[in-house]
C-alpha cells in the first residue's frame, strides 16, 4: 500500500514537474506505457487472489485514474499556455500599408473598366450594373428584337429553362438590358455606362464564350448625333492619350438604333506596330446609334419628348489595343506569368489628374 502510494506521489510530483508537452509525454510513458510502473501493477492483478484482488483492483485503479487525470489536466494547461505565448507574440498591426501591390496584381480587365469609369465619370456619367442571368424581355424584346427577329438567333444564347417557369431566361448576350432596366426605373435624363460580363456561345482566337461589354447612353430632350460624336471623340482620345486621334462614323444597322453607326477610328504605323491615333488609315471599334424610337417607348416614354444616344464596345479589345496584347484567349487562362507581365499595380489607381494609364 505505501509502495503505491509513494508511487503516486512521485508521479504527481513528476507530473507537476513537466514543463513541456514532450517531458509530460516521458512521464506518461513512464507510468501508463507497455513497460510502465503503473502498468506493471495492473498486470500483477491477474496472479492475485481473489481476495488479494478485492482489495488491491480499487487502489491500483484508483492510482491508474488519478495519474491519468493528472496527466490530462497538466496537458490542457500546457497547450494553453502555448497558445497564450503565441497570441503574445503574434500581432497584425493594421496600420502597415498592405503588401498586394508586391504580390498580386490587377487584371487589365479591370484595370481598363476603371479607366473607362474614370473618364465617363469626369463626362457626368454614372456606373449602372445590372443582373447576368436575364429575362427575354430585357435582352431582346425590349431592343426591337421581337421573338422573331433573326437577330436572336445571331447572338448565340445560351438559355436555361427552370423546371415550372413559362419562358426560358438567358445569360444576358450584352449589357443593353441594364440600360432598358435604368430607363424603366430612373426619370430621364439618363448618362450611365453599363460596363459588365456577357455570354455568348462563340468560341476562337477572337471570341470566348464570356466577354467584357461597355455600353454607354444617354437619354434627354434634345440629343442628336453631334452629341454622340463629340462625346465618343473625347473618351477615346482620353482612353488612348491621343490628341491627334480623329473617328469617322459610317452608317451601320442594329435593331436598337435608328440611324446606326459603326465607329472607325484612325491610326499610324509606329515600327511596323498600328498604333491609335494619327492619318495612315482607320480600325473597326465601336457600334453605335440615336436610340431607336420604339426602345424608348417600350420603356414607357415619349419618342416625341426624349430622344439619345448609343455605344458599344468590347473592354477586352480596348485593352489588348491599349497594352499590346495579342491573343484574347490569354485573358481567362489565369496564368500567372500572363498576369504578371500585363497586369498592374493595386495601387496603381487611374486619375484623370496623375493620367489614367498606370
Ligand atoms: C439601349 C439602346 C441602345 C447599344 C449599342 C452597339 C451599338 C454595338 C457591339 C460592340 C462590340 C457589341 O461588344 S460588341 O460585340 N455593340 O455595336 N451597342 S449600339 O445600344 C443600345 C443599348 C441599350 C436601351
Amino acid at each position: 500500500m505505501t509502495d503505491i502510494a509513494n508511487l503516486q506521489d512521485e508521479l504527481l510530483a513528476a507530473i507537476g514537474a513537466a514543463d513541456t508537452t514532450e517531458a509530460l509525454e516521458a512521464v506518461r510513458i513512464s507510468a501508463l506505457g507497455k513497460q510502465g510502473s503503473v502498468s506493471a501493477l495492473l498486470k500483477t492483478m491477474g496472479a492475485m487472489s481473489p481476495d488479494e484482488r478485492q482489495i488491491q483492483g480499487p487502489v491500483i485503479n484508483g492510482l491508474r485514474e488519478t495519474v491519468s487525470n493528472a496527466l490530462a489536466a497538466k496537458k490542457s494547461e500546457l497547450e494553453n499556455d502555448a497558445l497564450n505565448a503565441r497570441l503574445a507574440t503574434e500581432q497584425l498591426d493594421m496600420t502597415l500599408p498592405p503588401t498586394a501591390a508586391l504580390n498580386g496584381s490587377v487584371h487589365p480587365v479591370s484595370q481598363v473598366m476603371d479607366e473607362l469609369a474614370e473618364i465617363f465619370a469626369d463626362m457626368g456619367f454614372a456606373v449602372a450594373e445590372g443582373p447576368e442571368i436575364e429575362d427575354q424581355w430585357h435582352n431582346f424584346t425590349a431592343l426591337n428584337m421581337p421573338e422573331t427577329h433573326p437577330a436572336r438567333a445571331m447572338h448565340d444564347t445560351f438559355y436555361m429553362q427552370a423546371a415550372g417557369e413559362e419562358e426560358a431566361r438567358l445569360l444576358r448576350t450584352h449589357t443593353s438590358p441594364v440600360q432598358i432596366r435604368t430607363m424603366t426605373s430612373q426619370e430621364p435624363p439618363i448618362r450611365i455606362i453599363a460596363p459588365g460580363r456577357v455570354y455568348r456561345s462563340d468560341s476562337d482566337a477572337t471570341h470566348t464564350p464570356m466577354f467584357h461589354q461597355i455600353e454607354g447612353l444617354v437619354i434627354d430632350r434634345g440629343i442628336h448625333l453631334g452629341h454622340l460624336k463629340w462625346t465618343l471623340e473625347t473618351f477615346l482620345k482620353a482612353f488612348f492619350e491621343r490628341d491627334e486621334l480623329t473617328i469617322r462614323l459610317r452608317p451601320s444597322y442594329f435593331p436598337f438604333t435608328e440611324p446606326s453607326a459603326e465607329v472607325d477610328v484612325s491610326f499610324s504605323m509606329e515600327n511596323g506596330k498600328r498604333i491609335l491615333g494619327g492619318t495612315g488609315g482607320w480600325m473597326e471599334l465601336l457600334g453605335s446609334g440615336m436610340v431607336h424610337p420604339k426602345v424608348i417607348s417600350a420603356c414607357g416614354l415619349d419618342p416625341d419628348v426624349y430622344q439619345g444616344f448609343a455605344f458599344g464596345v468590347g473592354v477586352d479589345r480596348l485593352a489588348m489595343l491599349k497594352y499590346g496584347m495579342d491573343d484574347l484567349r490569354a485573358f481567362f487562362d489565369g496564368d500567372l506569368r500572363w498576369l504578371k507581365h500585363y497586369g498592374f499595380g493595386a495601387l496603381d489607381v487611374p486619375t484623370l489628374s496623375g493620367g489614367v494609364s498606370a
